[in-house]
């Protein structure tokens, strides 16, 4: 019998070839004589984005047919990462895709290696939400992801003389395989302009938006695979672009530039990603920004519910949309005005749609990262939506000043409007009063925002509150990333814990095993062999692959503290020098991270470590036993290697500042131990993987704010402290920066008289710590015993168990397994 397959779906390794070389001739048009690494890449990932096709069509079509609740995630940012590697692997065909790939003369790695990867986010928070649609998909939630397709994502960053350097990301310039534009179904969004109000015909009071602009809004869908499942949900994105490419009449009379401006301008809106990391600017583009891919998915899903419905009288019951922070908040007003105005339903009616549609989770404790837009700026923008978030304030108000009589305190630190100073709308507030459920990242997070930042809020809707600890996802962070750990995983206890990520439980009988840590210890050790090799290429730098791998990488902020971990490096080298035969435990600290451009602060830490690893990298009293690395351009992709690699991970931050953090997760996933304060979701990853598997220092949150209350001083601390004191005294005397006592002053500065993240309070436990984590390194068998008790206890920090808790606690959603059809 003759069997032969379909070019587009077959998954035969001759199968396979034939559609590889046809996609290379056809898609690309080239002949393998002359084609590229990049177009044998483009035909490769056709070849695997038509294997998903199929499943991406009987999703929609069941969701579209079906009477089923679907999950809206709105994010400002995606950070997905390279697809390729990642659809490989949820289709389960990466050993065959290898295999006709060799035997097509190539090399999968250097194919993989093409893909420039979608960085449509800064750091944590876009990149949850690229494991929460990994999650959403495999376990089978009906989901759309609804962002902002920039064209340009978060900058490339090159260290030149020690100094960050931005270059532009142009991540679209050889075309991007995974997407496909749906210009058929493209929204209008409008903006600026006035607000008319009349009574119609009949005798209602209506209102007529009268724009200055408008703009396209064009769906980019990508589709986005479960884990061997036939599950594909949409990740749709949207591009802006002007409604007509010219202005006919301004070029008719002779303004052909004018006529090009409006194209720009409307383009302009999605052109960029705003680089900050937990610091808002207000300006006007990023207001622009939120509000058009906002507008553009309610619309879209209105879109849909009518096609299948006469009415939106039961919308929410068919979505359930979750505001990723603040960003898309402006969804709120929004909704309502698409309901009120432009369908005509009552205000009752509508407010009673959307506050059981909206849920919000909050991200920040940092108060320079909770949005506020200018009364002045929102109005010239958005000038219904202004109209609109004051009758939902004086709403609002109505029933606070019923809940709290005369209490003009509370009514003014609940308003929707900041009326100090210059007046604001405060987006966290709009979120939480237009919103049935409230989460945040991290127990001990979602404990501050109750306490502090939203707890007038907490009083008010007790009920409203949930915390959803963050997750990854073991696909990416494991499967894919660690692929000798994984192997060596299942081959132990099956591979059910790529999707019950528990089950990795089951490891903890093999942690005192002799044979079993051998095992353990050379998948490290490779790990560690091939960032070394990684180090080498990248930055020059030769390390020893033997010595510890101290690790930091995330974006680089004061509250993070860097500089901290650069302070312990220069405390080890002044011992070191004091003493050359001191039996230190050799170690190699990487750093990597992106400063926000305008994070003068940051920008200098970079600096600083560079700085020091500088001296201490050419210094041959302590060169084989200290190395300092930066690596740059720290991203989804180049991560890759640095987890698996890790036997420190730093989660440095002070007490009571990150939300939660999920790069500590992807360390104690993969085996690394922490250091670290009781801050964001360290203290539940030390309550899973056991107290004496964890390396605690530092003051707790109310130990900070303890200290602050009775007027801290870090120029005592400074002091006092000696070996604190020499390490400052060298930064400033110009020992890193050949002699430059200005180059790190501002810096110094904000430690010696300042020290808001309280480096100096907690830098003696630190380095104390420090000490324990080099003796413990010293006992392989011991360490190694605590490294496989990490991973086996991290179950609770998958994506899959964060996204099950916000299936069932909030979203009300099921999952509705995919049937292939032809
Ligand atoms: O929840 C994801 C991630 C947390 O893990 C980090 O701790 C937190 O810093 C980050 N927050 C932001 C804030 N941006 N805004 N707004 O990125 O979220």
């Amino acid at each position: 019998e003759i069997r032969v397959e379909d070019d587009r779906t077959g998954l035969d390794i001759e199968t396979l070839k034939r559609a590889f070389a046809d996609n290379l001739f056809y898609i690309q048009g080239k002949l393998g004589s002359m084609a590229t690494p990049n177009d044998y890449y483009m035909a490769l990932a056709y070849t695997v984005r038509d294997r998903l096709l199929q499943r991406w069509l009987n999703s929609a079509q069941t969701y579209l047919r079906g009477d089923v609740k679907v999950v809206c995630y709105l994010s400002a940012e995606f950070l997905l990462g390279p697809h390729l590697g990642n659809n490989l692997i949820n289709l389960g065909i990466y050993d065959r895709i290898e295999q006709a790939i060799t035997e097509s003369g190539l090399d999968l790695q250097e194919l993989i290696a093409q893909e420039e990867e979608p960085g449509l986010g800064n750091g944590g928070l876009g990149r949850l939400a690229a494991c929460y649609i990994d999650s959403l998909a495999s376990l089978e939630i009906p989901a759309i992801g609804y962002g902002i397709r920039y064209e340009f994502g978060i900058f490339d960053q090159e260290i030149q003389d020690g100094w960050q350097v931005e270059i532009t990301d142009k991540w679209l310039r050889y075309g991007n395989p995974w997407e496909i534009a749906r210009p058929e179904i493209a929204v209008e969004v409008k903006l600026g302009g006035y607000v008319d109000h009349y009574v119609d015909d009949a005798g209602n009071y209506r209102t007529h938006w009268i724009p200055d602009r408008e703009v396209h809004g064009v769906p980019y869908d990508t589709p986005i695979l479960g884990y061997r499942v036939n599950t594909a949900n949409t990740l749709r994105l949207w591009k802006a672009e002007a409604p007509e490419s010219f202005d006919f009449q301004a070029f008719n009379v002779g303004d052909y530039y004018g006529a090009v401006d409006a194209k720009i301008s409307s383009e302009n809106i999605t052109k960029v990603l705003y680089p900050n990391d937990e610091q808002v600017q207000g300006k006007r583009l990023r207001l622009e920004q939120q509000y058009f891919f906002v507008s553009c998915s309610l619309q879209d899903m209105i879109r849909l519910y009518l096609l299948e419905n006469p009415n939106l009288d039961n919308f929410h019951e068919t979505f359930a949309v979750q505001l990723n922070d603040t960003h898309p908040s402006i969804g709120v007003p929004e909704l309502m005005r698409l309901l009120v105005d432009e369908h005509h339903m009552a205000w009752e009616q509508a407010w009673q749609i959307t506050t059981h549609t909206f849920a919000y989770t909050n991200h920040t404790l940092l108060p320079e990262a909770l949005e506020k837009w200018s009364v002045q700026l929102f109005g010239r923008v958005l000038p219904r939506h202004l109209e609109i978030i004051y009758e939902i304030n004086r709403r609002f108000l109505d029933m606070v000043r019923i809940r709290y009589p005369d209490n003009d305190a509370k009514l003014a630190s609940l308003s929707l409007i900041d009326e100090l100073g210059k007046k604001s709308v405060r987006m966290a507030h709009l979120a939480c009063v237009g919103s049935y459920a409230i989460n945040g990242v991290a127990q001990l997070h979602t404990e501050l925002l109750k306490k502090d930042v939203l707890h007038d809020f907490y009083a008010l809707w007790p009920e409203k509150f949930s915390n959803k600890t963050n997750g990854v996802t073991p696909r990416r962070w494991v499967v894919q990333n660690n692929p000798g750990l994984s192997k060596l995983i299942s081959r132990k206890i099956g591979d059910r814990w790529i999707t019950h990520l528990d089950e990795l439980r089951k490891l903890e009988q093999f942690a005192d095993d002799p044979q079993f840590q051998a095992q353990w210890q050379q998948v490290k050790q490779n790990c560690k062999h091939q960032l070394t090799k990684q180090i080498k290429e990248r930055t020059g730098v030769v390390v020893d692959p033997t010595s510890m791998f101290d690790i930091q990488v995330k974006r680089i902020h004061e509250y993070k503290r860097q500089h901290l971990n650069a302070l312990h490096i220069i405390t080890l080298y002044n011992r070191l020098k004091e003493n050359p035969d001191l039996d230190l435990q050799p170690r190699t600290f990487i750093f990597g991270g992106k400063a926000a451009p305008g994070y003068f602060m940051a920008k200098l830490m970079i600096k600083l470590i560079t700085s020091v690893g500088e001296v201490v990298n050419n210094d041959p009293d302590v060169r084989d036993r200290l190395k300092v690395v930066f690596l740059p351009d720290y991203n989804v992709t180049n991560s890759q290697r640095v987890y698996p690699a890790a036997d420190l991970s730093e989660q440095i931050s002070t007490a009571g500042k990150e939300a939660s953090g999920t790069g500590n997760m992807k360390f104690s996933l993969n085996g690394a131990l922490t250091i670290g304060t009781l801050d964001g979701a360290n203290v539940e990853i030390r309550e899973e993987v056991g107290a004496e598997n964890f390396f605690l220092f530092g003051l707790t949150t109310p130990e900070v704010k303890e200290q602050k209350a009775n007027g801290y001083n870090s120029w005592d601390v400074y002091n006092a402290n000696p070996g604190l004191k020499k390490a400052i005294d060298m930064i400033s005397c110009g020992f890193f920066s050949h002699g430059d006592q200005q180059l790190f002053k501002p810096l110094l500065d904000s430690l010696l008289y300042d020290d808001k993240y309280m480096l100096f309070a907690d830098y003696q436990d630190y380095i104390d710590c420090q000490d324990r984590v080099g003796d413990a390194f010293k006992h392989k068998d011991a360490w190694t015993k605590m490294s496989i008790l990490n991973t086996a206890r991290s179950g609770k920090f998958s994506s899959d168990r964060a996204i099950r808790e916000y299936c069932q606690e909030i979203w009300q959603v099921e999952p509705v397994p995919i049937e292939l059809q032809e």
